[in-house]
C-alpha cells in the first residue's frame, strides 16, 4: 500500500492542484452573487478591506512558513552532533513577536472601524428611504409615496433603486432574525425584530442583481430571495409612481369572477391588492400584490417570470401563479400560505378547477 503511494505520489500532487485549480474557478468575478464584482461603494469598500486583510493574513503566513522551513533546513541534524545550545529569555525577539502581531491588528483594525462606521452611517440622510421587512420567508418593501410621504407604497419580492444615488435603508423584521444582503452592491445587515438596524446601498451600474436573507431564519432560508433593479432615475420615477397607482380593473368576466373568488377564498385576508398604506401600518400576512403581475419572480425567488427578453411573460407568469396557488406547500414546504390558508388546511374549501383559473386570471391582470 505504501508502495503504491509512493508511485503515485506525483500523480496524485498533480491532481490535487488540478482539483484546487477547477474549485477555485467557483470563485470567478462574473458570478451573480460574487462579493468579488462590486458594482456598488458599499461593496467596493468591504472588498477593500477584504484584500487589506486578505495581504495582512499572506504577510504572517508567508513570514512564519518562510522562517519555519528556513529553521528545518539551516537547523537540521547533519551528523552525530550533540544538542544544541539552549538559549532562554531572549528580550529583543519577545520584543519582537509581541510588536509585530500588535502593529499588525492595529493596521487591519483602522480600516475594518472606518469601513464599518463608513457603511453604517449613511452620506446623505436625506436621500431616498426604504423600509425593509422580512417575513418568513420573503422581503416586504415600502417607500413613501411620491405624493404624500404619510403615506407607503408597499410591494414585495423586487427592489428597485435609481443608479448612483445613496439609498437608506431601514432594516426590521415581523418574525425572527433575517439578514439583508446583495452580495454586489451592499451587505450583510441583520434585521431584527423591534430593532432599528440601517444601512445604505448605492448601485453604479444599471441592471439586475441578486439579494438574499443572510441569516438563518427557518426551513424555507435558503429561499429567501428578492431581486434588485437598478435603474435610470425617469425609468425608477416612472415604476414607482405605476407601484403608487392602484393597478387598472379589467372587465373581463373570467377577472371579475377571479376577484370575487379571491375574497370569498380568503387571500384577501392575507394579501391586499391596494399598493398604498398608511406610514408604519404593518402590512398584513403576505406579499401585497397590488402589482403582482410586474414581478419578476414570486414567492422569495421560487419562480422566475421573466422570459427570454428578460421581461415578465405572461403565459409563465400564469403558469407559475397557477402551480403556486394550487399547492403552495409543495413548493415551498412549510410556509404560511399553505399552513394558514383555508383552502389548503380544509378540503372543503379547496379550489376547484373553474375558480382556480378565474383567480390565475385576475392576479395576471394586476400589472
Ligand atoms: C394565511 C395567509 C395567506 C393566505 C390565506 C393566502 N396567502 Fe398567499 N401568501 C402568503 C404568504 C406568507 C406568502 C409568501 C410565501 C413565501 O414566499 O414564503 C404568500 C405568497 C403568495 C403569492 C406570491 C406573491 C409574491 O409576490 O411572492 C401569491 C400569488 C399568493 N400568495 C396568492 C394567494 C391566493 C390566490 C390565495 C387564496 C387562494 C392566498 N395567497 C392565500 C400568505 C397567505
Ligand atoms: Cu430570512
Amino acid at each position: 500500500m505504501l508502495n503504491l503511494y509512493r508511485r503515485h505520489r506525483v500523480l496524485l500532487g498533480v491532481f490535487m492542484l488540478v482539483a484546487l485549480v477547477a474549485l477555485m474557478f467557483g470563485c470567478t468575478p462574473n458570478d451573480p452573487q460574487s462579493t468579488f464584482d462590486a458594482d456598488g461603494p458599499v461593496a467596493q469598500s468591504q472588498l477593500n478591506l477584504f484584500w487589506i486583510i486578505l495581504g495582512a493574513g499572506a504577510v504572517v503566513f508567508v513570514a512564519v512558513q518562510g522562517a519555519l522551513v528556513y529553521l528545518l533546513i539551516k537547523f537540521r541534524r547533519q551528523s552525530n552532533d550533540d544538542i544544541p545550545e539552549q538559549v532562554e529569555g531572549n528580550h529583543t525577539l519577545e520584543f519582537a513577536w509581541t510588536a509585530g502581531p500588535t502593529a499588525l491588528v492595529i493596521l487591519v483594525a483602522i480600516p475594518t472601524i472606518f469601513t464599518i462606521f463608513d457603511n453604517q452611517v449613511s452620506p446623505d440622510p436625506g436621500a431616498l428611504t426604504v423600509d425593509v421587512i422580512g417575513h418568513q420567508w420573503w422581503f416586504e418593501f415600502r417607500y413613501d409615496h411620491p405624493d404624500d410621504p404619510t403615506k407607503d407604497v408597499v410591494f414585495a419580492g423586487d427592489l428597485h433603486i435609481p443608479i448612483n444615488e445613496v439609498v437608506n435603508v431601514n432594516l426590521d423584521s415581523v418574525d425572527v432574525i433575517h439578514s439583508f444582503w446583495i452580495p454586489k452592491i451592499a451587505g450583510k445587515v441583520d434585521m431584527v425584530p423591534n430593532n432599528d438596524n440601517t444601512m445604505w446601498i448605492q448601485g453604479n451600474q444599471t441592471g439586475t442583481y441578486y439579494g438574499q436573507c443572510a441569516e438563518f431564519c427557518g426551513v424555507q432560508h435558503a429561499n429567501m430571495r428578492f431581486k434588485v433593479e437598478v435603474q435610470t432615475r425617469e425609468d425608477f420615477d416612472a415604476w414607482l409612481r405605476a407601484q403608487a397607482t392602484p393597478p387598472a380593473e379589467s372587465q373581463d368576466p373570467l377577472v371579475v369572477e377571479g376577484s370575487k373568488v379571491f375574497r370569498s377564498a380568503g387571500c384577501s385576508g392575507c394579501h391586499a391588492t391596494d399598493p398604498v398604506a398608511n406610514d408604519g401600518v404593518p402590512g398584513r400576512e403576505g406579499p401585497n400584490l397590488a402589482h403582482v403581475a410586474s414581478r419578476t419572480n414570486l414567492a422569495g425567488g421560487m419562480f422566475d417570470n421573466r422570459g427570454e427578453d428578460g421581461n415578465v411573460n405572461l403565459a409563465i407568469l400564469q403558469q407559475n401563479l397557477r402551480t403556486w396557488i394550487s399547492d403552495p406547500e409543495s413548493v415551498k414546504p412549510g410556509n404560511t400560505m399553505a399552513s394558514e390558508g383555508a383552502p389548503y388546511i380544509d378540503p372543503e374549501n379547496a379550489l376547484n378547477e373553474a375558480e382556480l383559473s378565474a383567480i390565475v386570471a385576475y392576479l395576471s391582470s394586476l400589472k
